[in-house]
């Protein structure tokens, strides 16, 4: 189906990528309408004030608006399985991204950046070292944080010399050809299986980070990180073993651990803020980002050094009783919770009691048990689908039941003794409970302070 000769482009969702949508459309004079599915999705207030010209429909998809529209701009967060969708598709409608319609504009280099979990951990790390070798870089995508926009956002903001993307699966699904300078796949495990139907079509959408990109950082410890069939790609690998001859790693030397490249050292595990193995990965990723974009060893050895950490990742948030208190609200997904578990568990001299649960994606639960056996004492579940993870962990673990996070703390104190951690790390979405996990880690942190 050819659309009309009048047919404007629909921008799908009105939120944070809706409203870049828009601006950016503006900015070059395009005639477009925008749909949201939600009777009052974030973005409209500052939409209405925007673009008070611009037609807007809401509260529900309509077919025809799909299907006779010049091309669909589709936020992340809608489903290209969304039946106005399937249907636009087939009619030959074309669809984009705000992901891919960036990569199609800019002219500066991308630094492409995916993963189950790590992506805005290791987003940040590679700013860090930009940021100390005085780099004119832009941050953004993905990545929700203050000094981040959205990617179109990016564009109408001052050009820059190098641009650091963390991007989605759901991002992903939408981007043509990334053509980024270096991408990474930092890791998978499951996440967002209440949108994908396999394993395989996750792996599938967070594969297209490498289409047409020139170099590749892979992560020895997971194949599903390496580009499929393109193995002469590969610029630098980094995992938890020695350094390999063009890669990043871990060396043993004189009772220390040292991350390394090649042979050379870079800093020892010890002088890192951060802790957990989970982050030592996401260090040796970054540096590799940074090596691959000409950086040198010297800003690197100092940003990594002073690099804090994120709120909400594996955060200490106080002490009570010789009890220390983590906040890892941003554990959405199985494989989150289970490399907080392990890192906390390697750090404290005590045990971990594990306050979890929210909306289940759609992971296994079951994935928990070793490292609750290895690290934990008691779980205590909060939330919609509290009562299904329950139902996955060992029969041996001790579970508890908590109305909301003030009742969920004080349950974990009771349990813990001089030397435990009590671990947010929710192994869910929060929206059952929280506005996001911000709020969550934000309510943990209250609740602790309430203790004191
Ligand atoms: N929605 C509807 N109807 C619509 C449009 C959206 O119900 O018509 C729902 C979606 O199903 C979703 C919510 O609204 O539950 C938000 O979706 P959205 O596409 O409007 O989201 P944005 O506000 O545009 O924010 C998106 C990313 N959110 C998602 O992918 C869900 C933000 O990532 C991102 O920072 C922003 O674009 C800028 O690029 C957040 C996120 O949670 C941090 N991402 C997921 C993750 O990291 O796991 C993928
Ligand atoms: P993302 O942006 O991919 O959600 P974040 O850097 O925000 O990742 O970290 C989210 C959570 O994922 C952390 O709170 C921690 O529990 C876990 N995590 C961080 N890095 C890793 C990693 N390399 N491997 C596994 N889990 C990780």
């Amino acid at each position: 189906m050819h659309p009309s000769a009048n047919a404007k482009k629909l921008v799908v969702g009105l939120g944070v990528t809706g409203l870049s949508c828009a601006r950016y459309l503006a900015s070059r004079g395009e005639a477009f309408m925008v749909t949201d599915s939600r009777l009052e999705p974030p973005g409209v207030a500052q939409f209405l004030t925007d673009f008070p010209s611009v037609e807007i429909e809401l509260g529900g998809f309509r077919d025809e608006t799909f299907v006779s529209a010049s091309e669909i701009i589709v936020s992340p967060g809608v489903s290209l399985k969304t039946p106005q969708l399937a249907a636009a598709i087939a009619a030959g409608v074309p669809i984009t991204g705000d992901i891919d319609i960036f990569s199609k504009s800019v002219k500066a280099p991308i630094v492409a950046v995916t993963g189950s979990n790590g992506k805005s951990t290791v987003v940040e790390i590679l700013a860090a070292i930009l940021d100390q070798a005085g780099k004119n870089y832009g941050l953004g995508g993905n990545l929700d944080s203050q000094n981040a926009m959205p990617a179109l956002d990016l564009l109408l903001d001052s050009p820059r010399d190098l641009y650091v993307l963390e991007i989605s699966s759901f991002q992903l699904e939408t981007t043509a050809s990334l053509g980024a300078e270096v991408s990474i796949l930092l890791n998978l495990s499951a996440d967002h299986m209440d949108r994908y139907a396999t394993m395989e079509e996750y792996l599938k959408a967070k594969q297209r980070i490498f289409t047409a990109c020139h170099r590749v950082v892979v992560n020895r410890d997971d194949a599903n990180s390496y580009p499929p069939g393109e193995e002469a790609l590969l610029s630098i690998d980094f995992g938890y073993g020695r350094p390999s001859a063009n890669g990043l790693g871990l060396l043993e030397e004189e009772n220390d651990q040292y991350l390394a490249y090649q042979f050379e050292r870079i800093v020892s595990v010890g002088e890192l803020k951060v802790f957990g193995q989970h982050n030592i990965a996401n260090m040796l990723a970054a540096i590799g980002l940074a090596l691959a974009v000409g950086i040198d060893l010297n800003s690197i050895r100092k940003a990594i050094t002073e690099f804090p950490g994120l709120p909400h990742r594996c955060q200490w948030v106080g002490s009570v009783a010789g009890v220390d208190f983590y906040n890892d609200s941003k554990g959405t997904n199985v494989g989150a919770t289970v490399a907080a578990v392990e890192g906390l568990g390697h750090h404290i001299e005590g045990h971990i009691i594990l306050i979890a649960g929210g909306v289940s994606k759609g992971g296994d639960f079951k994935t928990l048990t070793p490292v609750i056996n290895q690290w934990g004492k008691e779980v205590i579940l909060i939330g919609q689908d509290a009562v299904e993870l329950a139902e996955h962990l060992d029969s041996d673990t001790q579970t508890y039941f908590a109305q909301d996070m003030q009742e969920a703390v004080e349950v974990a104190l009771e349990h813990a003794v001089t030397g435990d951690a009590v671990l947010l790390s929710p192994a869910c979405a929060s929206f059952d409970m929280f506005d996001n996990y911000r709020h969550r880690g934000q309510s943990f942190i209250q609740s602790v302070e309430q203790l004191q």
